[in-house]
């Protein structure tokens, strides 16, 4: 960017319309004005030069006859001219006390309180509209930025050079053009196409690049937003109203017109409201701003408010910026206690009347139509302008906010006064004058006490919300009624500030230049997180599955259990469709009293089961399996279990009984019989030793004979995704899948014996256990397979094996995220690029935290908590990534399920010819019942998967122990046919 003076000189060619500024753009500070001198304090009324206290009489002092009465009395003493009653009258009437202004900040509160709420945000008159601003500016904000501010009668187009140096002093030129009157009330398209042609201009006149040029719109209007760049608009006020506008994306409007200006290297990336750009241009670093104010020709606030009172929004915790349209405010007559005849006229001769009712009584477009109402009326009482030709007071808008504004603050308001009477034809006596300027400060201080109210509402509502007893916080000033230091506006608003919220402190900073710097600001901040967002969403773009690649890994996978089913290519294959002998689901019939195991889940569990013909009761116990024993002997590891067993007899008085026990072995087992089957592999972090390529239940067997128990009799061997078909087929005789999305993952299915290639028979059905966890193991799902997945199986102790599970299961899921943080942190998109020593240890991020994480509407406070406790320090914006990423993961995990169980069903209908087919699956496992909406996507993504098979899930309640215990009975009952 060339140097100031260069750039100076060849730009202002006199030939371009609008007017040129160059401005470093420094905001000035107004501290707490100093105790006013007794004699002219801010809340003193001055009739005649007598002084008299309007607000400091509260509390205690009450609008009784007493209050008012003195006030009149004091009033009465002091103008005692002609008519001077009716002058009093009018003075009273715009002269609220205080105890009423206690009772339009808590209306507003009230009214705020509605709008956040999600039940009755349409009801309320204060909108309380959500920016998606969520941080205030850092100063670390880099960049060239354009921004547009639509102003009451003008277009300012700025060129914004942020330093990212705090950005105290960023280098800012701006433009002004005016806006002509038939534009403001033309069609949408007029205005936006007389933007453009503004864009367009500005940028001719400066060396803009030729790079993309972001935009930041500050757009003074309420405003709907969904996203920082898509804002529609709800409503048109001070004065604009152009057509076809309203309800149509404002954004999309701007930069349709933009480019058919043929400017086609700028984009609209953030649309503002005039107060955040007010907040955040009197944020600094060090010094952020957490209210603003507008007092201009509109009135309107903004607050970081706390995100989770923000119903409106998904955002749980942090803040938001929350534009509260308090213009509206009075819209439903809450303030109708309040509005004066005068301000009845004002409205009346509005172009929206019974709208915006607070801003009519506040805002610079109506103070002067007030006092020109007023003066009206005290004419036609005799108390002004006697024997004055006064019609020119019959023209709207002929007395102007800045003329008021002139009289109570300039040097000397009441010569002020006489010209201005005298501009308006009028002949104006000394007292006239006088009157005039009462008139003039009754109606500003009135209107700077109502804003002090809604002032004082929000920041009680904050010190509220924050739990606090006391409250400090900068506001940022913008607007005309401010615009002069010192003001009696401000004044005003100071201290009617302190008394009515008397446990806040406020620092009221001017933002001198506008909106601008904070638009900016915005606009660079819309930009990082834009860029993050891109950034983001390439990293993560391998982890999201579309439907066609669903659809490739449904068709994959039945290929793949055809192989398995094949006797001639079931030895190679990958998804082994273990033969269970399990050939019928509960009948029943079933009776007895069982043990049973249940090892390799989460638990080991032993159990006692009693089946009878009034249902089923058991018992268990739940016992660690320690890694030890996981990853040493398979002696120690049975022992281990032995003394579980014989532990849990001795508990339940069971020593003296053999009960035939059902053993589910979780683990891929070639079945050779009911109660015969050998070890594979083992999965999950099982890794001990002597076991893989023995018959399970033999180990078992063995250990009791170390033990000297007698008390053994095992009688069937099952894996959990059987024992999960047989334990909720005993409820659902429609469950014939078994589903097993726990540690690990699995699935099992009623198969046509005619199918089974690897076991003699052709009738009937066998329930076989697909053991599909190791899908892929032979590649045939690289292209699914991203770098986060090959990191976590390079690290298991199988590597290479178990690929499937390895995208799917609990075991898993906590790793692939923990990958996805670290590769983010290095690309600078999360904790600042700061590395965090802690996400470099494996298995730290756990599974379940994706539970916790993902729970809808949770409190980003707790997302923040898990990462606090793994010793991270994580912003709003941080959190809402990690969340992303947790989502992500473990959507992908649910759709890959599905599209394995589509295979599966999708085999079942046709094996079965139909063209529709209903079965239940019976499911099982931490990460299917416990993840927020792991289950839901599942089955979501399965109807689409495969429509024409009707499924429904069934979570088994008592795990598949009590599957155990089933087949166990089938397999005493069979011992005794
Ligand atoms: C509970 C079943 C058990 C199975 C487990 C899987 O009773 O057989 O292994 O679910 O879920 P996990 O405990 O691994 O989450
Ligand atoms: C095992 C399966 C088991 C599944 C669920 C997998 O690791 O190989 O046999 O069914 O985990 O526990």
């Amino acid at each position: 960017m060339a140097s100031p003076s260069r750039r100076h000189s060849r730009r202002h060619s006199r030939s371009q319309p609008g007017r040129w500024r160059e401005d470093m753009g420094r905001a000035r500070q107004c501290q707490r004005p100093s105790p006013a001198a007794p004699e002219d304090g801010p809340h003193t009324l001055v009739v005649i030069g007598r002084r008299f206290p309007l607000y400091s009489r509260l509390p205690g002092g009450s609008r009784d006859a007493e209050g008012s009465s003195s006030l009149a009395h004091q009033l009465g003493n002091q103008d005692d001219g002609p008519a001077c009653a009716p002058m009093q009258r009018a003075l009273l009437s715009l002269t609220i006390p205080l105890e009423m202004l206690q009772l339009v900040k808590s209306r507003m509160m009230e009214a705020m309180l509605k709008g956040l709420s999600r039940e009755t945000h349409a009801q309320s008159c204060v909108q309380m509209l959500p920016t998606f601003i969520c941080s205030t500016p850092d100063g670390t904000e880099k960049g060239n930025l354009l921004v547009v501010e639509l102003c009451q009668k003008h277009v300012r187009t700025l060129w914004v050079k942020l330093l990212g140096d705090g950005n105290h002093s960023p280098e800012i030129m701006y433009k002004i053009f005016d806006v002509p009157e038939s534009v403001m009330q033309g069609k949408g398209e007029e205005l936006f196409g007389f933007i453009a042609q503004c864009v367009r201009q500005f940028l001719s006149g400066i060396d803009s690049p030729q790079t993309p040029i972001p935009l930041g719109f500050v757009f003074p209007f309420s405003c709907k937003q969904k996203k920082l760049d898509e804002a529609e608009l709800i409503s048109w006020s001070k004065g604009f109203c152009c057509s076809d506008v309203e309800g149509k994306d404002v954004v999309q409007l701007l930069q349709k017109a933009i480019n058919s200006q043929e400017i086609y290297n700028v984009d609209v990336v953030a649309l503002l409201n005039d107060t955040v750009g007010t907040i955040m241009t009197c944020s600094s670093g060090d010094k952020p701003c957490e209210i603003a104010l507008v007092v201009d020709t509109g009135t309107n606030s903004c607050f970081m408010a706390e995100a989770q009172l923000v119903e409106m929004v998904e955002e749980t915790s942090g803040r938001m910026c929350v534009n509260t349209e308090w213009g509206s405010f009075g819209e439903d007559g809450s303030l109708n206690d309040i509005l004066t005849p005068y301000d009845q006229r004002v409205d009346q001769e509005s172009c929206d009347p019974g709208l915006k009712r607070f801003e009519k009584l506040v805002g610079g477009l109506y103070l002067g139509e007030i006092v020109r109402h007023v003066l009206i009326s005290l004419t036609a009482e005799k108390a002004l302008f006697v024997g004055s030709n006064v019609t020119s007071l019959r023209t709207k808008d002929v007395i102007r906010t800045e003329q008021v504004l002139d009289i109570i603050d300039g040097e000397d308001g009441m010569e002020t006064a006489r010209k201005i009477l005298e501009a308006l034809g009028l002949s104006p006596s000394e007292r006239d004058c006088c009157r005039v300027q009462q008139v003039c400060r009754a109606v500003v201080s009135r209107a700077a006490a109502l804003c002090a109210a809604g002032l004082a509402a929000i920041l009680t509502h904050m010190r509220q919300a924050r739990d606090l007893d006391q409250l400090s916080v900068n506001v940022g000033v913008e607007g005309q009624l401010y615009q002069r230091q010192p003001s009696r506006f401000g004044e005003i608003l100071q201290s009617v500030t302190g008394l009515l919220a008397p446990e806040c402190t406020t620092t009221l900073l001017h933002a001198v230049d506008g909106t601008g710097r904070g638009a900016a600001m915005v606009t660079a901040v819309a930009l990082r997180l834009a860029a993050q967002r891109r950034e983001v969403d390439q990293l993560l773009a391998p982890l999201r599955l579309s439907y066609d690649d669903l659809k490739h890994v449904q068709a994959l996978m039945r290929q793949e259990m055809e192989l398995g089913l094949g006797r001639d290519t079931h030895a190679n294959a990958c998804v082994r469709m273990l033969p269970t002998y399990v050939c019928a689901t509960p009948d029943g019939k079933e009776q007895g009293e069982f043990l049973a195991l249940d090892l390799g889940g989460t638990n080991f569990r032993v159990l006692v089961v009693h089946v009878g013909k009034e249902g089923i009761r058991m018992a268990s116990e739940i016992y660690v399996i320690p890694t030890t024993a996981m990853t040493g002997t398979g002696e120690a590891l049975f022992d281990h279990i032995m003394e579980c067993i014989i532990d849990f007899q001795q508990k339940q008085d069971l020593m003296a009984q053999v009960l035939p026990l059902g053993f589910t072995f979780s683990f891929p087992c070639q079945q050779l019989g009911l109660d015969k089957a050998v070890l594979l592999n083992w999965t999950k972090g099982f890794n001990a030793s002597g076991c893989v390529g023995e018959d399970v239940v033999r180990l078992l067997r063995e250990a009791a004979q170390r033990k000297e128990h007698l008390g053994l009799k095992v009688v069937a061997v099952i894996n959990d995704t059987v024992g999960t078909m047989m334990s909720c087929g005993y409820d659902d005789p429609n469950c014939e899948i078994g589903l097993i999305v726990g540690t690990g993952s699995n699935a099992c299915y009623m198969e046509e014996m005619r199918n089974v290639g690897t076991v003699e028979g052709e009738q009937g059905r066998m329930c076989i256990n697909m053991e599909w966890g190791a899908f892929g193991d032979n590649g045939c799902l690289g292209s699914i397979f991203t770098t986060f997945d090959e990191l976590v199986d390079e690290k298991t102790i199988n590597a290479g094996k178990q690929r499937f599970e390895k995208l799917i299961s609990g075991m898993y899921l906590g790793e692939i995220v923990r990958h996805i943080l670290v590769a983010m942190v290095e690309k600078q998109l999360l904790f600042h690029g700061k590395p965090c020593s802690s996400l470099m240890e494996r298995n730290i991020f756990q599974t379940k935290f994706l539970s916790t994480i993902e729970v809808d509407g949770l409190a980003l406070r707790q997302v923040q908590g898990i990462l606090q406790d793994l010793g991270i320090q994580a912003s709003f914006e941080d959190s809402v990534l990690v969340r992303k990423v947790c989502h992500t993961v473990s959507l992908r995990a649910a759709q890959l399920c599905a599209a394995g169980l589509a295979a599966v069903v999708e085999k079942m209908r046709e094996n079965r010819g139909l063209d529709k087919m209903a079965v239940t699956v019976g499911v099982d496992g931490t990460l299917y019942k416990l993840h927020p909406c792991f289950s839901q996507n599942v089955q979501e993504t399965l109807r689409e998967l495969a429509p024409n098979c009707n499924v429904t899930f069934l979570q088994s309640e008592d795990g598949s122990g009590k599957g155990a215990a089933l087949v166990a009975a089938v397999a005493c009952r069979g011992a005794e046919l």
